[in-house]
């Protein structure tokens, strides 16, 4: 069963929202960079940049992370971890906001952690996510929230964004 919880409007008023607390906290957006964890986060990362960019008047790098191979439940993975740095431009000193479409465990944003460290050492990391469905593992916690949306640990929820699934949406999956 599908159902759907966020529609297009209510999704860009809660990417707004964000935006706007991402000015305040940051007192504006000296220093401040976005990184997206792929898939999804990426494009999350890139609107929320571009509506900074309208409202403060200026351009925020934005970079991507893929940190699939990262996560320490994938122990075939681990030998290759957070060597190789992935961003086009540097973190030290500055007020990284890491995006991802589904806060979960925690894991990924955890080897997020790891990927960006290789870069030197940021002011500080925030997170943004646009769904917390609850289930932590790891003693991790978004700063930006879209939506909390409690699931139970065999639900999924679908986020679907127009670059790569047409429309925009959040479906809880049952
Ligand atoms: P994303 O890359 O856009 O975040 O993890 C690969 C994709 O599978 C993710 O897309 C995510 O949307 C989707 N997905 C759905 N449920 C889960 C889940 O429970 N765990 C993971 N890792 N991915 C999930
Ligand atoms: P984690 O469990 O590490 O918090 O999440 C793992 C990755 O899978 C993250 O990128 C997260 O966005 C994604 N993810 C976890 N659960 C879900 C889910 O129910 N739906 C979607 N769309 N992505 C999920
Ligand atoms: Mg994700």
């Amino acid at each position: 069963m599908q159902k759907e919880v966020v529609d297009s409007m209510a999704m860009k008023r809660a990417l707004t929202r964000i935006t706007y607390e991402i000015i305040e906290q940051n007192k504006g957006i000296r220093d401040v960079v976005l990184v997206g964890i792929k898939t999804r986060g990426v494009y999350l990362a890139q609107r929320i940049a571009a509506r900074l960019q309208q409202l403060e008047d200026a351009a925020i790098p934005v970079g991507e992370l893929d940190i699939t191979a990262f996560r320490d439940d994938h122990p075939q993975d681990v030998a290759s971890a957070p060597s190789d740095y992935q961003l086009t431009f540097s973190v030290a000193d500055k007020r990284v906001i890491l995006v991802d479409d589904v806060l979960f465990t925690g894991r990924t944003i955890r080897a997020a952690l790891d990927a960006l460290m290789g870069g030197g050492r940021p002011q500080s990391i925030a997170l943004a996510v646009l769904v917390d469905r609850g289930h932590r593992e790891l003693p991790i916690r978004a700063d930006f929230i879209g939506k909390n949306i409690p699931t139970a640990r065999q639900e999924r929820i679908k986020v679907s964004v127009t670059e790569v699934d047409g429309h925009d949406g959040v479906e809880i999956i049952n």
